[in-house]
């Protein structure tokens, strides 16, 4: 069968949303998703796509807040990725990188990355996603310092409320309970600190709004207590036996909490002390999201690797890897002997001549300047004044992603009842109303296409607005308020 129209309302092949629905519930079980409550209620069909709008199958249209799922950097019909793709799997489809070989497109993009990655990257280790790069990482800390023989540092520390993926290491790696609590996660050898939560964990009690000068002292303090605990798990263990921290710059998964501007510098100077090997998950904070080309520079720390997926690609193939910073790579290269690891789909070429196009459209467009300079500033001050709104406890933004913190008490900074679940209550009048932002608990979460415009941001700003707004009076006629 071919697609028989591109009409956004039709449909290929001619079925109708129902019979793709039925289809779905009988043979697809879909990521992180409670099967039954599903088939029952039915998928909601993504048919089409361009720049930061999506259709579904009954010919809705959507503005997508969340570029996908955090990685359609460069916005939807990008023709230049498309042709690279199509180029790419006329010439050579694939071939692997195992036997002393290589094909010319991951070439390419190897050297690609050194070039946009801080001066201290020069190599890189491609894996097919970013579960499969925190993998990676596991098994690359521990060899490093089995090579410096130092076999007994093994131990890697991250943080509650981290998400570094779905694969047993990435789950390990991630500080998700309900992951933990299903399949004897997490592996040994991995232990978390509390996260740098401002709102939830550092902020006085029974204070909802403060003035800026406070706030902003209550904040810096709290992000060098919240690094102080890593020291404290460092010494706990032993400094010998931890070979390595990892963190996102910023939560993504986790609500997009932007940590105070203390915490990173902080994180920095103890790993240092400690000589423990520094860990930044770029898989959404990379590739320009933060206004930078990755979140670490945007907050003011070096890491030892970087983790990165999604926007190398912007999505439109799979493709991850680990950037190797010189401490590690010399060590590996010089006196490592043979690494035992890595992927069939190890630089696969179409998927490398995505990234190579999809890199070049990042710099031919300046998309990482005009978040810094343009977009990213827009989106901050619509967040500042939707602050202003009765449910918003806290608005945080950097680059383009974005948090709401609803709150049932704005003045005391009074949460809900969890189990209300009020930020699905809005994200149900999000998808209502054309938008997807996403819930994640209270907090609502946005990571739109860089590409996105002022003038889309305004219609963005009016769509959250209405949602807000929607919920509000939802949550007044429940009682909930
Ligand atoms: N690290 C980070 C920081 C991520 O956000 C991964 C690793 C794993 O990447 P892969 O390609 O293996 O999925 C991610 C993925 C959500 C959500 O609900 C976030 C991700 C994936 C799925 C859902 O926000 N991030």
């Amino acid at each position: 069968m071919t697609a028989a129209t591109t009409e956004p309302s039709t449909l290929a092949a001619g079925r109708t949303t129902r019979d793709w629905q039925a289809a779905d519930a009988a043979h697809f079980l879909h990521p992180f998703t409670d099967f039954k409550s599903l088939a029952r209620k039915g998928s909601r069909i993504i048919t089409r796509a361009d720049n930061i709008y999506l259709w579904d199958s009954d010919g809705a249209r959507i503005l997508d807040a969340m570029s996908g799922l955090w990685c359609v950097n460069v916005g939807y019909g990008q023709q230049a990725l498309v042709d690279a793709a199509t180029a790419q799997l006329k010439q050579l489809p694939f071939y692997n990188a195992f036997f002393q070989t290589a094909t010319p497109p991951a070439i390419e993009l190897a050297e690609l990355l050194a070039e946009v990655t801080p001066p201290r990257f020069k190599h890189v280790f491609f894996s097919g996603s970013g579960s499969e790069g925190n993998d990676t990482v596991v098994r690359m800390v521990r060899r490093y310092w089995d090579v410096l023989g130092q076999p007994g540092r093994q131990v890697i520390i991250s943080r509650h409320n981290a998400y570094h993926g779905s694969t047993m290491a990435g789950a390990s790696l991630g500080g998700m309970s309900a992951m933990h609590a299903q399949g004897g996660l997490p592996i040994p050898g991995i232990t978390h600190i509390e996260q740098p939560f401002w709102y939830g964990l550092g902020r006085p009690e029974g204070v909802g709004t403060m003035d800026a000068a406070a706030e902003k002292a209550s904040r810096d303090a709290f992000g060098l207590q919240a690094a102080g605990w890593l020291e404290q798990r460092i010494l706990e263990i032993g400094p010998e036996k931890v070979a390595a921290f990892i963190g996102e710059p910023i939560q993504g998964a986790g609500g997009v909490i932007v940590p105070p501007d203390t915490y990173w510098p902080e994180i920095q100077r103890i790993c240092n002390r400690y000589g423990i090997l520094l860990v930044s998950d770029e898989v959404i904070c990379g590739f320009g999201r933060t206004g930078r080309w990755f979140g670490c520079e945007r907050m003011g720390f070096e890491p030892d690797l970087m983790t990165f997926a999604k926007g190398v690609t912007s999505g439109y193939i799979p493709l991850g890897g680990v950037m190797v910073g010189d401490r590690v790579a010399d060590v590996l290269i010089e006196r490592g002997g043979d690494f035992n690891h890595g992927y069939t789909y190890s630089g696969h070429p179409v998927a490398a001549a995505v990234a190579v196009a999809n890199i070049r459209l990042i710099q031919r467009e300046r998309l990482v300047e005009r978040v810094r300079d343009d977009t990213g500033p827009y989106l901050a001050k619509l967040y500042a004044e939707l602050k202003a709104h009765p449910l918003v406890g806290e608005a945080q933004t950097c680059g383009l992603m974005g948090a709401l913190q609803l709150v049932k008490d704005k003045a005391s900074g009074t949460l809900f009842d969890p189990s209300l679940e009020v930020g699905m209550v809005c994200r149900g009048h999000c998808f209502g109303n054309g938008l997807i932002m996403r819930a994640v608990g209270d907090r609502m979460i946005i990571a739109p296409p860089l590409v996105i415009t002022r003038a889309q941001i305004d219609e963005l700003g009016a769509l959250i607005r209405r949602c807000l707004d929607l919920t509000t009076a939802d949550l007044a006629s429940r009682g909930w308020l």
